[in-house]
């Protein structure tokens, strides 16, 4: 271990101690964001009923939290919305979405919730990591995702917003970023070394150049074949956490996942993260005390094959957020102080059905 690893592993102790007590009080905020236009398929819109349906309330319930479920935003179509540069489609629209939901976010986060919200197609995290930025600039970004996300308006080929968000939040890349309507209001909120990206495998030539030339912190599939699941998020936390303690945004792809275990996605890409190594992040992430919001995108109920795709890809989605909130593989022990003897057991009536 090295020294700073060594200095990083001490911080997150300390910090995880302090928030022993918060954890027990732990206010989460859950937003609906039914939003598809960020891409081509129908159904992404039905990824939050389909996430509540499978019980993520009364799981974080179940394991402490203090649940505000605000329910679902509605999201306006707007009209006459035409291609951007003739390829950037509905920019109008999820430019709109997006602005609504960073208020919202920024609401919820000021209230002092760890907030949640439910996609929803991939676009929704440019408004929900500059609403979280408008509360807290200095915070960082893990991406956990089979796509990079980091498409300029102007390098896509497909056209679809949810390609690209990471493109519009990153200063270092905003003389590359054509203004296009509906995103006047937006502010790019990070710098390249605020954001890792775990997961990828499925990057576009353009994509490559970006985090190559401006020396974005990527562990893709093959890289974690390489280290192990546990190296990745030690050096994550030492890049983003190492030299102070901050808010972390997680933007989690269920296509981050290998489709045999998210079937029910938009852009499913072979040989993703096993269910341990998605469980892992997030444990891991819940360790740092640090996460205060996290986004859960692209589950699409239209997609799955089967009825069992659906539920699959929905009770994935509620561990993967149940453990960022503190649901753990280890013994929690929690509700029991003490167990139960004969003596205390057993009431009167019993006992003395024992004598006879
Ligand atoms: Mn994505």
């Amino acid at each position: 271990m090295s020294l700073t690893t060594g200095f990083t592993t001490l911080l997150r102790r300390s910090v995880n101690t302090a928030n022993l007590r918060k954890k027990c009080t732990h206010s989460v905020a859950i937003i609906g964001a039914p939003f598809s236009k960020g891409q081509k398929w129908r159904g992404v819109e039905h990824g939050p009923a389909a996430i509540r349906n499978a019980g993520l309330v009364e799981r974080l319930s179940s394991i402490g939290c203090n649940v505000y479920d605000v329910g679902d935003l509605h999201f306006a179509q707007v009209p006459n919305d035409k291609l951007f540069n003739n390829t950037v489609k509905y920019p109008r629209t999820v430019g709109l979405a997006c602005q609504v939901l960073a208020d919202e976010v920024n609401r919820v986060i000021e209230a002092g919730h760890t907030c949640v919200t439910l996609g929803g197609d991939h676009s929704l995290a440019l408004g929900t990591i500059s609403g979280h930025a408008q509360q807290l600039s200095d915070l960082c970004v893990i991406w956990v995702d089979a796509h990079a996300d980091i498409n300029t308006p102007l390098t896509t080929s497909s056209g679809n917003l949810h390609g690209q968000p990471v493109s519009f939040l990153l200063k270092e890349l905003q003389d590359k970023v054509p203004p296009i309507p509906g995103f006047s209001w937006i502010k790019p909120s990070l710098s390249t070394l605020d954001i890792v990206y775990i997961g990828l495998r499925d990057l576009d030539p353009a994509e490559q150049f970006i985090l190559k030339k401006y020396n974005i912190t990527y562990y893709s599939m093959r890289q974690i074949d390489r280290i192990g699941i546990q190296k990745v998020m030690e050096r994550t936390f030492e890049q983003l956490l190492g030299r102070r303690q901050r808010a972390i945004h997680l933007s989690f792809d269920i296509d981050a996942f290998d489709p045999s275990l998210a079937p029910a996605t938009g852009t499913p890409v072979i040989g993703g993260l096993t269910y341990r190594e998605g469980i892992y992040i997030t444990e891991e992430i819940h360790n740092t005390g640090m996460l205060s919001a996290l986004d859960l995108v692209e589950v699409n109920p239209a997609l799955g094959v089967s009825s069992d795709d659906v539920k699959a890809t929905s009770s994935l989605a509620v561990d993967v957020i149940a453990s960022c909130l503190g649901q753990t593989r280890e013994c929690a022990q929690r509700g029991i102080v003490e167990l139960p003897t004969p003596a205390t057991a057993f009431v009167r009536e019993n006992e003395e059905q024992l004598r006879i």
